[in-house]
């Protein structure tokens, strides 16, 4: 039985295909700086957004048709859903899916019977994956949706809420693990606060950090191999969400001894809400070697929230890879589409024009960085603007060399500081717009 008829194996036909089923850029095997597109680019299909995402916004319920689903969130149901999931994915040619354990198993009446659910699915999930050669991106645990998280989970003022996450977690985990999974990703769902007279900020972070620190203890205790992500975001929704952005969570690590044990999954919508660039997030986390994995969407300038639309913008998918390319390639990580149809786009078919645009201006945006790197012409302007800091007072300084007594003799007898140069910044962006076609 097939649940998308009119949809074949989507293929790579080139930049001039009108082909609306068609890659015009994503061609897997053509090699980009010694590797495949495939192998760079590590493409992951989301499974909340796209087999259970159905539209519903705060004005009005779900309308996508979905002619598979019966309206049940029953453990037949979840199973009759990765026929579906691995459908989709297999004629689109993602290498890999993610996703929250309560995506692809219903809760049950108590935790054995949920676990139970969860135990037969990946059951089914294991089979797919060995029939079809889809790979897990990473797993988690949803621990927001249900009414006993409203407090937060790690973080929730009521302990029997933390040890009712660090169960699921757990379990979560083995999941992870049974199928292969190359990365566990943490995103702290309502771990923040709403309202500072209610809460005990110090406390709360200290057990976010406490449970974080037992998820190590377990990974280690069973053998897990994979990479341990935490996924920034600043708000929504809480008002102030702990793992805010990049440069939040990593001080957070650090602070409590978790950042040999975690990198960071980074996601452009997030970046949005933060008030920065996903460039400045991604160079953030790249510059101390800190970046593992991306959710690859983006916001909507004129709304102010977690829009999670499909990627579209050269410039941004063009800066993403530039800083993956920099760093070598995005390891274990990959780039998984936390990316929603818009609720106009009910059809079907939508999810696979949606998912082909990001695959598209992915691969476009990672032909339009290795040109721009090929050419040097970023690398080469920044070398020569802190050239002053390869030699003399500059590299004295860096070495350790130069203290406060010998920059006050360097500077009486030189008088004044060198004249500085142009940042050229319209320059270079112009440079860079020669490189988007
Ligand atoms: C929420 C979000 C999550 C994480 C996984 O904004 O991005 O879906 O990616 O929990
Ligand atoms: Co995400």
């Amino acid at each position: 039985m097939s649940f998308f008829p009119e949809v074949s194996k989507i293929k790579y036909e080139g930049p001039d295909s009108k082909n609306p089923l068609a890659f015009r850029h994503y061609n897997p095997t053509e090699v980009v700086e010694g590797k495949t597109m495939k192998e760079h680019l590590r493409f992951a299909v989301c499974y909340w957004h796209t087999f259970r995402g159905m539209g519903g916004d705060p004005f009005g319920p779900g309308c996508a048709v979905r002619p598979w689903e019966d309206g049940t969130d029953s453990l037949e149901m979840a199973l009759k859903r990765v026929d579906v999931a691995f459908e989709f994915i297999d004629k689109l040619g993602a290498p890999f899916y993610c996703f929250h354990d309560r995506d692809v198993s219903p809760e049950g009446k108590n935790l054995t019977e949920t676990n139970k659910n969860l135990d037969a699915v990946v059951k089914k999930l294991g089979q797919k994956q060995k029939e079809t050669g889809i790979e897990l991106l990473w797993g988690t645990a949803n621990l927001f949706s249900n009414a006993r998280f409203v407090h937060g989970a790690s973080t929730s003022c009521n302990a029997d809420v933390f040890a009712y996450a660090g169960a699921q977690v757990k379990k979560a985990m083995e999941a992870t693990k049974e199928l292969g999974g190359v990365n566990y990703v943490f995103w702290g769902g309502r771990e923040g606060y709403m309202n500072l007279y209610n809460t005990d900020l110090r406390r709360e972070f200290d057990h976010l950090a406490k449970f974080l620190s037992l998820a190590v203890d377990y990974k280690k205790k069973i053998g897990f191999t994979g990479q341990f992500l935490i996924e920034p975001k600043p708000k929504e929704p809480t008002k102030h969400q702990y793992d805010s952005d990049s440069a939040a969570c990593m001080a957070f690590l650090k602070t409590y001894g978790l950042d040999k044990d975690f990198k960071l999954n980074i996601e452009t919508n997030h970046a949005t809400l933060a008030g920065h660039s996903m460039h400045h997030e991604l160079t953030y986390a790249s510059s101390y070697g800190m970046l593992g994995s991306i959710d690859a969407n983006r916001g909507d300038e004129l709304l102010g929230w977690d829009t999670d639309q499909f990627p579209n913008n050269l410039y941004e998918t063009a800066q993403v890879m530039l800083v993956v390319l920099g760093q070598n390639g995005i390891g274990s990580g990959g780039l998984n589409f936390d990316a929603k149809v818009r609720r106009e786009s009910f059809e079907p078919i939508d999810l696979f024009y949606a998912h082909i645009g990001g695959m598209d201006a992915f691969a476009h945006g990672l032909k339009i960085a290795a040109a721009i790197r090929k050419d040097g012409v970023l690398k080469d302007f920044v070398k020569q603007r802190y050239a002053s800091w390869d030699s003399g007072i500059g590299a004295d300084i860096e070495s350790g060399k130069a203290k406060f007594d010998e920059l006050e003799a360097y500077m009486l007898k030189k008088g004044d500081a060198d004249k500085n140069t142009s940042g050229r910044q319209e320059l270079l962006e112009n440079v860079v717009n020669r490189y988007l076609k």
